[in-house]
C-alpha cells in the first residue's frame, strides 16, 4: 500500500515540473479556531491557484499521508474532532497505527522533500521555549531545517519563544537564514525583536541564487526566509509582550508542556487579544504564501 498519496493535481505538476507550494496542517489543526482555519486554508489555496502554483496542503488521514487534500479532508482537519499533531519524528507511528493528525513544519518538510517538492510556506517556526534551561523544549522544526533543503517561507519564530536564544540554536545548526528585506529577525506577530543575524537579501533573484548555491554543494540544511508582517497587521512587541507574559504563566501554572504546549499558548493568546493576533496569524501566513508563490514561478522561468 502506498504511504504517501498525492492528489492529482499534485501529481501531475510534480511530474511535468510545475509549481508546487507545501503548506503545513498543524497551522490549521492546532493553531486556529474553526470555521475561521478553513477560511484561511481555502483561501491560501485559491492564493496559490490563481497564480498557476498547485497547493500541495499535507496531512495524514487514517495512516495514510496525503499531499494535496479534498474539499472534505481539508474540512475535517480544520475541524479538529479528533486530529493529532504530528511532528516528523512520529510519522512512522502515524502510519502504523493508522493516526488522522496533522503535519507540523518538520513533518511537511520531510514529507515536502520526500515527493520532490521545492518551497514550503508556512506562518511561524518552532524554536527554543523561554523556559527552555528548566525544560530542555527546542522544537524539532529547528532540528528538521538543518537538515532538508528546501526553501522555507517564515514570519520568524513565534513570539512565545525566546528570539534571542532561537536565533542561536538557527546558526549553531548550520541553518542558512535569510531576511527578506530586513536583517533583524522578525517575532511573528511583530515585525521586531531586536535580535539581528539574518543575511538580508533584497530580491526573489538573490534567495533563488543562495538556494541553487547551497543544492550544488549539498548543504543539507533549508533556506529559511524571514518575512515580517505586513505593517498593517502587526502587533507591535511592547502590545502584546504582557499578554505572552500571561499565557506563559498560566501555561506553567497548569503544567501544560511538550507538544501540547505551543497550540495552548497559540489559542489563549487568540483569547486575550479577542481575536486580534488570529486575524495577524493569518495575514501574515497568506503574506508567506504570497511570496512563496513568487518564488515558484521565478524559479519556472529560470
Ligand atoms: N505557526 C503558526 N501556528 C502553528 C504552528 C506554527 O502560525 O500552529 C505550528 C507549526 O506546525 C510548528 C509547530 O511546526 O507549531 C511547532 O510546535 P512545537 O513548538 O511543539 O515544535
Ligand atoms: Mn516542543
Amino acid at each position: 500500500m502506498n504511504i504517501v498519496s498525492l492528489s492529482e493535481e499534485v501529481k501531475k505538476a510534480l511530474e511535468s515540473g510545475l509549481p508546487v507550494l507545501a503548506l503545513e496542517s498543524s497551522i490549521l489543526a492546532q493553531g486556529m479556531p474553526y470555521p475561521q482555519s478553513l477560511i484561511f486554508a481555502k483561501k491560501a489555496e485559491g492564493l496559490c491557484r490563481d497564480s498557476n502554483v498547485v497547493p500541495a496542503t499535507i496531512a495524514i488521514i487514517k495512516g495514510v499521508i496525503h499531499v494535496g487534500l479534498n474539499e472534505g479532508r481539508l474540512d475535517s482537519i480544520c475541524k479538529n474532532t479528533y486530529v493529532k499533531k504530528i511532528s516528523r519524528r512520529e510519522l512512522g507511528i502515524a502510519i502504523s497505527k493508522k493516526w488522522t493528525g496533522s503535519t507540523t513544519v518538520s513533518s511537511t518538510l520531510q514529507i515536502a522533500f520526500k515527493v520532490g517538492i521545492k518551497v514550503f510556506a508556512t506562518g511561524g517556526i518552532g524554536g527554543v521555549h523561554k523556559n527552555v534551561n528548566e525544560t530542555f523544549d527546542i522544537s524539532q522544526d529547528i532540528k528538521a531545517l538543518s537538515e532538508l533543503p528546501l526553501i522555507v517561507i517564515t514570519a520568524g519564530p513565534k513570539a512565545i519563544l525566546d528570539i534571542e536564544k532561537t536565533m542561536q540554536a538557527i546558526e549553531t545548526n548550520g541553518i542558512t537564514a535569510l531576511g527578506y528585506k530586513v536583517d533583524e529577525l522578525p517575532a511573528f506577530y511583530s515585525r521586531n525583536s531586536n535580535v539581528f543575524g539574518l543575511e538580508k537579501v533584497k530580491n526573489i533573484k538573490e534567495i533563488i541564487e543562495i538556494y541553487l548555491r547551497n543544492i550544488e554543494l549539498k548543504v543539507p540544511s533549508s533556506i529559511l526566509v524571514s518575512n515580517p508582517v505586513p505593517y498593517n497587521y502587526e502587533i507591535p512587541h511592547r502590545d502584546i509582550k504582557d499578554i505572552i507574559k500571561k499565557a506563559c504563566k498560566e501555561a506553567e501554572n497548569q503544567k501544560i508542556k511538550n507538544k501540547e504546549l505551543t497550540p495552548y499558548l497559540l489559542n489563549r493568546i487568540v483569547e486575550l487579544t479577542n481575536g486580534k493576533s488570529l486575524n495577524t496569524n493569518i495575514e501574515l501566513a497568506l503574506n508567506n504564501i504570497a511570496l512563496g508563490i513568487r518564488i515558484l514561478n521565478k524559479m519556472a522561468k529560470k
